[in-house]
């Protein structure tokens, strides 16, 4: 941990930031900003819908998650579009699914509404948990900086 200085995370989440492959499970509206029950409830109902889907056929969306020192964004594997784009200040918790490794979920807050997205990384999802918490941390010191300079 002690290794990521300053300048390397802020070169690492600059631009488009860092791009992972990954599986969107499902979206799901929730009541509150965060609570390990209610993500964890979530997260439950929407792995139910994932079985129920994949016994008619179908497969979950194959996507890109990009992390930048701005957003998460989520991009659809084949058409290239931007399907959700969640400015780091406004997620408002970051889940780990303990009985899948590869799986997490986090809480996007818009106008007081909820939305918990969950989705399955192509490998584990320790390393972009870690990316979205250092990103955040970024993201809110630069607006600390932009305030401090504002008001001198
Ligand atoms: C697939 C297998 C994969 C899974 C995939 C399933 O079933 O469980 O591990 O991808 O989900 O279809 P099968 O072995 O019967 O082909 P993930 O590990 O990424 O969940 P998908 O169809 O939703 O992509």
């Amino acid at each position: 941990v002690s290794e990521k200085s300053p300048d390397y995370l802020a070169q690492r989440f600059q631009g488009d930031g860092v791009r992972y492959k990954a599986k969107l499970i499902g979206v799901d509206d929730v009541a509150e900003a965060q609570g390990d029950k209610m993500c964890l409830d979530s997260m439950m109902k929407l792995k139910g819908q994932e079985i129920a889907a994949r016994q008619r056929g179908l497969h979950k969306q194959r996507v890109w998650l990009k992390v930048s020192d701005t957003c998460v964004r989520i991009i659809d594997e084949k058409t290239g579009a931007v399907e959700h784009k969640h400015e780091l200040e406004r997620i408002s918790s970051v889940k780990k699914d303990d009985s899948q490794p590869r799986a997490f979920s986090y809480v996007y807050a818009h106008e007081g509404t909820f939305k918990l997205f969950f989705i399955k990384m192509a490998n584990l999802a320790d390393p972009v948990i870690e990316d979205i918490k250092d990103a955040f941390q970024i993201a809110s010191a630069e607006r600390s900086e932009t305030l401090s300079t504002q008001q001198n």
